[in-house]
Order: C-alpha cells, then sequence, then structure tokens
C-alpha cells in the first residue's frame, strides 16, 4: 500500500490517560457541585481542554466568568498533571512497542497527532519520546479534529505526502480528521464506533507484523 509515515493518536491509542482526564474533570465538577460520570467523559475522548469545559458546565448548569473559566481550565490541568507524574512505561497499551519497533527497525518515520497540550510530557514519562521524529499536538494546531489539520502538519513533519499516511486513531472525529486528510484511517477501539475507519482493530495485539509488512510495500 506504499505507506511511508506513521501518525498515531495518543490518548486511547498509546497509553489511556482518558482515566486521568476523567478524574481530574470529576473533581472539579464535585467542587463545583455535581456529578461527572463514566459515561459523560466518552464525549470529551479526542476533544480539546477548553471544549472538555464548556460541555462540563453545560452539563452542571454553570455559567462561568472569564475569569473563572481560565481559572478551573487551569485547575484541573494542575490536577491532570499530578496523575501524569505518576505515570510509567508499564502504562503504554498492550504490543505498542511492537509496532513501533518494527517501524523503526524499518527506518519508517513516526509522528504524533494529539489533542493534547501535555503530550511531550506524557510520551516522556512512559520513554516512548525518542521513537517520534515529529510532535504535533494541542500546542500546534489551531483547529480542531475532525479538520484535518492535526495529521496534515504531522505528515508535512515527516515529509510524507498525506496519502502516503496511516493515521491510527480511537475517536470518531479523529478517524473523519484523517478521512479528510486523504490518509489511510485503523480505527483503534470498538468497530462499530468507529466505523468510519478504513481498517479496524481491537487494540495493537490484532496487528500483526504482516499487515504492518503489507501498509509499507509498494
Ligand atoms: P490536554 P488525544 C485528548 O487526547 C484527550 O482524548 C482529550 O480528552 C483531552 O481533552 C485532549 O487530549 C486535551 O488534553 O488537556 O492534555 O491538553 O486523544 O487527542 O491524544
Ligand atoms: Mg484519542
Amino acid at each position: 500500500m506504499n505507506i511511508r509515515g506513521f501518525i498515531f493518536d495518543l490518548d486511547g491509542v498509546i497509553v489511556d490517560t482518558a482515566k486521568y482526564h476523567y478524574l481530574a474533570w470529576k473533581n472539579l465538577a464535585n467542587e463545583l457541585g455535581f456529578e461527572f460520570t463514566h459515561e459523560q467523559n466518552e464525549l470529551f475522548k479526542g476533544v480539546s481542554r477548553k471544549r472538555c469545559l464548556e460541555i462540563l458546565l453545560d452539563i452542571g448548569g454553570i455559567t462561568a466568568t472569564q475569569e473563572q473559566f481560565d481559572r478551573w481550565m487551569v485547575e484541573k490541568n494542575i490536577d491532570y498533571l499530578a496523575y501524569i507524574e505518576k505515570m510509567d512505561k508499564s502504562e503504554i497499551l498492550p504490543d505498542v512497542p511492537k509496532v513501533l519497533d518494527f517501524l523503526r527497525d524499518e527506518n519508517i518515520p513516526i509522528a504524533l497527532g494529539s489533542a493534547s497540550k501535555n503530550a511531550k510530557a506524557i510520551l516522556e514519562k512512559v520513554e516512548l519520546l525518542p521513537y517520534f521524529d515529529a510532535l504535533v499536538d494541542g500546542n500546534n494546531v489551531t483547529k480542531a479534529k475532525p479538520d484535518p489539520e492535526v495529521f496534515l502538519i504531522g505528515a508535512k513533519q515527516l515529509g510524507v505526502a498525506p496519502e502516503h499516511c496511516v493515521v491510527f486513531e480511537d475517536a470518531v472525529a479523529g478517524i473523519q480528521a484523517a478521512n479528510n486528510a486523504h490518509m489511510l484511517s485503523i480505527g483503534i477501539g470498538d468497530k462499530k464506533i468507529l466505523s468510519e475507519a478504513d481498517y479496524n482493530f481491537s487494540d495493537f495485539t490484532e496487528i500483526n507484523i504482516d499487515f504492518l509488512k503489507q501498509l509499507i510495500s509498494e
């Protein structure tokens, strides 16, 4: 399929940071006097921090001043970073290193395409940063997924045409962003939810080396 560049989302693909986002948002919701459930947390996956807070305040029926909004964004992130601080490589999702090692051995460039502004710190904590040739995260993009911007910048930084890139994503908006970028999209997670993906796998244990070889073969 002549794939020359691999782009990975972070949360839900490389590590499960959603559980820490959940705890930090829940702490904030409780402090503001309402509950925040696991089901509601699903709405937050792949969504920017600012948009998450807007949705959270909607759930709680709270109208915030700009000053409060900014303060709660900072508070949530400080709380979240305390969880991130304790992460180590045991939190890498199963068989992700298998895929990254294969790509490194084949000299295929690798990029991160994440909405998180904490992406670099997380990759450092789990000791995967050296694998990445390009990092595109919440600090570099102006338009959120499903806009293709994050992945197009990633492809550009890798020096690979979008048509020769593949994206691994766990969020519907992420799959749509990859499709909008004219890249091959691979859904990691529930096939029913990620039905717009070109290929679907529950996780990386289902992706074998033969499939990867097929992707990079001319
Ligand atoms: P931060 P991804 C996303 O990561 C998360 O899924 C989403 O829940 C979070 O709000 C967003 O990053 C921003 O994260 O607060 O660290 O900037 O899936 O795009 O890697
Ligand atoms: Mg994700």
